[in-house]
């Protein structure tokens, strides 16, 4: 499939989506998010891919839902279109582990992308904010919600209220990435992480993915609960058998997803 506004590239158990719209530093349309909703279908269909990687430009992960393509919508064409609603949700229902490697900008709807990753690692020029306040609206795809989940309500409060961008170091005090490292060795780092959950068993990766969600949408009794009940059921799995005889048998296992 040959996209537009994407750059996709295959490596064994991996894809890379890179943002491609360096005309207006990957801003979001709605050509780019339908693009980018076909390439997760792909993804998701095909058994060999076990993880994505998903970046922009050295200048900009994404700096924001498209202003252009928005500034002269109304309130009912907002509200029909369900504007970019459906997008976030494909992505959110992802199940296979997505990492975000954001180098430049990542604003408004292009931090709210990265955070509805898995996680983020970020090269040392990253910059991360909410600035829909300057623009006299608000966060549209879980920015006030996730953010705040992030990073906490005061930091959080004062990045979309004042409109502040955070740099890579403060993100990473802050818990909004895993990692920082240098620009010039991001995609490498995200490709390694990426390869090193290719190579895990992909049932016992999606259930990893799913428990840690359950972590942020129920009580901690609860997601205890439904933890206990999905580690059990891993032993179902032939995965968990040469996942632990390899260990036994001092060996490399080969997780067949079975
Ligand atoms: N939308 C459209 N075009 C953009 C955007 C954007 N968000 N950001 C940058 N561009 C364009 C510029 O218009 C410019 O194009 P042109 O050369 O044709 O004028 C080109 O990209 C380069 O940008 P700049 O010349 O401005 O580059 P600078 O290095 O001077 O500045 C900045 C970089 C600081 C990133 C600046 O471009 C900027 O402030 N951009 C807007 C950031 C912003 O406000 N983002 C939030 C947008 S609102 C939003 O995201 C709401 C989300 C709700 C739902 C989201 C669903 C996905």
């Amino acid at each position: 499939m040959s996209y537009e506004t994407l750059i996709v590239e295959q490596t064994e158990g991996v894809t890379m989506i890179r943002l491609n719209r360096p005309e207006a530093l990957n801003a979001l349309n709605s050509q780019l998010l339908g693009e980018l909703c076909a390439a997760l279908d792909a993804a998701e269909a095909d058994e060999a891919v076990r993880c994505v990687v998903l970046t922009g430009s050295d200048r900009a992960f994404a700096a924001g839902a498209d202003i252009k393509e928005m500034s002269t919508k109304t309130y009912a064409e907002m509200f029909k279109q369900d504007f970019f609603g459906a997008s976030a949700r494909r992505i959110e229902q992802f199940r296979k582990p997505i990492i975000a490697a954001v180098a430049g900008y990542a604003l408004g709807g292009g931090c709210e992308l990265a955070m509805l990753c898995d996680f983020i690692i970020a090269a040392e020029s990253a910059k991360f904010g909410q600035p829909e306040i300057n623009l006299g609206v608000a966060p549209g795809i879980g920015g006030t919600q996730r953010l705040t989940r992030f990073v906490g309500k005061s930091k959080a409060m004062e990045m979309i209220l004042t409109g502040r961008m955070m740099d890579a170091a403060e993100a990473e005090r802050s818990g909004l990435v895993s990692r920082v490292v240098p620009a010039d060795q991001l995609i490498g780092e995200a490709m390694a992480a990426a390869a090193k959950i290719a190579s895990q068993s992909p049932l016992a990766v999606m259930m990893n993915k799913e428990l840690v969600e359950t972590a942020y949408e129920t009580t901690l009794s609860t997601g205890v609960a439904v933890e206990r009940r999905l580690f059990h059921s891993l032993f179902a799995f032939d995965d968990q058998k040469e996942g632990m005889a390899a260990f036994v048998e001092k060996r490399k296992p080969d997780f067949r997803g079975s």
